[in-house]
């Protein structure tokens, strides 16, 4: 903006200061401590559930420590599927601005509510992700999360919009038409699924350009797990610093966790709205920070929908802060319990194939993992696109059957087939095929 204008406007917006983002770890855990009471109290007062199981827990929500939590019971999807579609919301619908629904690929869809103050914390948060990683006021943000009852697009851009970005809302798909206008508009941000920014990646090749020298030098990924080697590769190939983004519909959407791009060593979950816990995944006990389990989270500032204990599926660790000392770090997403592949008993995640497939010279990213049946023993093929112009694969689908074997401990068919051959991600990549009838 011109100086003139900014004389003229004195109603311009500044980028909003976020004091609690870099509040000393004691000043976090006063004001965590009070929002989950404050949490505990409207849930009890507005949701018959909660209600019901805060008495039956012998909690008093105004008294209550966070160490108290674990005497609730979890909130599961199936609470929310036996309460669908807003049987949890804990404001009358008048009070509601806007509704989303997560894609249900797993069960009927899920739908969340937000008030107008939800809608604002979330794009604080948002606000305060995209500056951790590296974008800023005066930046141009190409939003290709979709646009619509997904969350992606929407909180994308509300968060950009309220950190004084410039927004691109491309949305998902359209891809070659996307290449245009990021070679027109020359946006320095990218919020994407990683899987469909590799699309967008092998478009510019087609259309003769090369990724690395677009005007792009951070990329905000997530809404799917990914790998490190999957970060190697997109940040040599499209010349920016890729960074992690964490969240699901059901406690808000995307920004829940960040990763910064100054230590670039896991997503700093903002503790100031949202309290995690670690649980062992199958007996549901609380773990430490620093040990293997499923996320579980508490929100601590939704009016809307509060959740107690919603277990996410997903698995991560928890760890100190480091570049937001005060908020706790989570590991990257190494998988879902409920993507997780058991394979003649052997459990395993797509994420542990893509680790072995971006470590073979010759293999693209793209590929997708098929179970079928035969003589009723399960089989797993792992279908891999060549990368272009790869030549002497022969040996290749031994190799990878071989780290594989070694690895991940199964045996698996693996084929390599022409570039360009597999299906493409235009948003949340499905990676396992499942044919068996
Ligand atoms: O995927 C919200 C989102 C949008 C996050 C854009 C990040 C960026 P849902 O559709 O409800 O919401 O799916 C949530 O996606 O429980 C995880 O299993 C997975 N997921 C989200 N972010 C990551 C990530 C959005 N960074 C589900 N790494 C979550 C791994 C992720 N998995």
């Amino acid at each position: 903006m011109s100086r003139r204008e900014e004389g003229v406007f004195d109603t311009v917006p500044k980028p909003a200061l976020d004091p609690e983002e870099h509040l000393d770890p004691d000043g976090l855990r006063d004001l965590r401590l009070r929002r989950l009471r404050q949490t505990l109290r409207h849930a009890y007062d507005n949701v018959g559930l909660y209600r019901r199981r805060i008495d039956e827990a012998g909690l008093d929500p105004d008294r209550a420590e966070p160490a108290d939590l674990a005497r609730l019971p979890f909130t599961t999807k199936q609470d929310l599927r036996e309460h669908y579609p807003t049987g949890l919301f804990a404001v009358p619908r008048e009070r509601l601005a806007r509704i989303h629904a997560s894609s249900g690929t797993t069960g009927s869809p899920t739908v969340v509510g937000y008030t107008a103050d939800d809608i604002r914390t979330w794009s604080a948060l948002m606000a305060r992700s995209i500056r951790a990683a590296g974008g800023g006021p005066g930046d141009t943000v190409h939003v290709a999360y979709g646009y619509g009852l997904f969350t992606g697009g929407l909180g994308a851009h509300y968060g950009a919009e309220a950190l004084g970005c410039t927004v691109i809302p491309a949305s998902g798909g359209m891809t070659a038409r996307q290449v245009r206008l990021i070679a027109d508009l020359r946006p320095e941000v990218i919020m994407v699924t990683p899987t469909y920014l590799l699309t967008l990646l092998d478009e510019f090749t087609r259309q003769g350009l090369d990724p690395a020298e677009s005007s792009l030098r951070v990329g905000i990924l997530g809404a799917e797990p990914w790998t490190e080697g999957m970060r190697e590769e997109i940040e040599r190939r499209a010349g920016l610093r890729a960074l992690d983004i964490y969240g699901l519909s059901e406690i808000m959407g995307p920004g829940v966790a960040q990763e910064c791009a100054d230590t670039k060593d896991g997503l700093h979950i903002w503790e100031d709205h949202f309290y995690p816990e670690i649980v062992d995944p199958v007996t549901g006990e609380v773990l430490g920070d620093g040990e293997h389990g499923e996320l579980v989270i508490t929100t601590l500032t939704r009016q809307a929908m509060p959740l107690l204990r919603y277990r996410t599926r997903d698995l991560t660790t928890l760890r100190p802060g480091t570049a937001r000392p005060a908020h706790r770090r989570m590991d990257r997403i190494t998988g879902r319990s409920d993507d997780m592949i058991i394979l003649r008993g052997v459990n395993m995640f797509p994420t542990q194939f893509e680790r072995i497939i971006l470590g073979t010279e010759g293999l693209s990213p793209h590929f997708q993992l098929v179970l079928s049946s035969r003589d009723r023993l399960d089989q797993l093929t792992v279908r891999v696109e060549a990368a272009p112009g790869a030549s002497g694969l022969d040996p290749v689908p031994a190799l990878v059957a071989e780290r594989v074997r070694s690895e991940i401990g199964v045996t698996v068919a693996v084929d390599v087939v022409e570039p360009e051959t597999l299906e493409r991600s235009v948003g949340k990549l499905r990676r396992v095929i499942d044919q068996r009838g």
